[in-house]
């Protein structure tokens, strides 16, 4: 089983964009990392990824950035 985070933001739309699909798809299984909240999940969001921004889902350690990637990612793993 694959270890997913999704690094996000309240503030950001894209972000809700991916966590409203994440909802009508009943997609569970992934651990939500607010940047704004924890210092800590922004350090790893730059760690991880080297981009400043959100939305970015961690697969297995693995960056993937845009939000229509992401739903894509999704959808493929159905
Ligand atoms: N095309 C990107 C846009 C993402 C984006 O612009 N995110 C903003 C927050 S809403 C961000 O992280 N900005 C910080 C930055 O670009 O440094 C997507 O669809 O995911």
């Amino acid at each position: 089983m694959q270890e997913l985070k999704l690094y996000y933001m309240d503030a950001c739309p894209y972000c809700r964009k991916v966590l409203r699909y994440m909802e009508a798809n009943d997609i569970d299984g992934v651990k939500l990392l607010d940047v704004d909240a924890d210092p800590k999940n922004q350090d790893e969001l730059m760690k991880f990824g080297g981009m400043d921004q959100v939305p970015m889902l961690l697969i297995d350690k693995k960056p993937l950035y845009e939000s229509d990637d992401i739903i894509q990612w999704f959808e493929d793993s159905k």
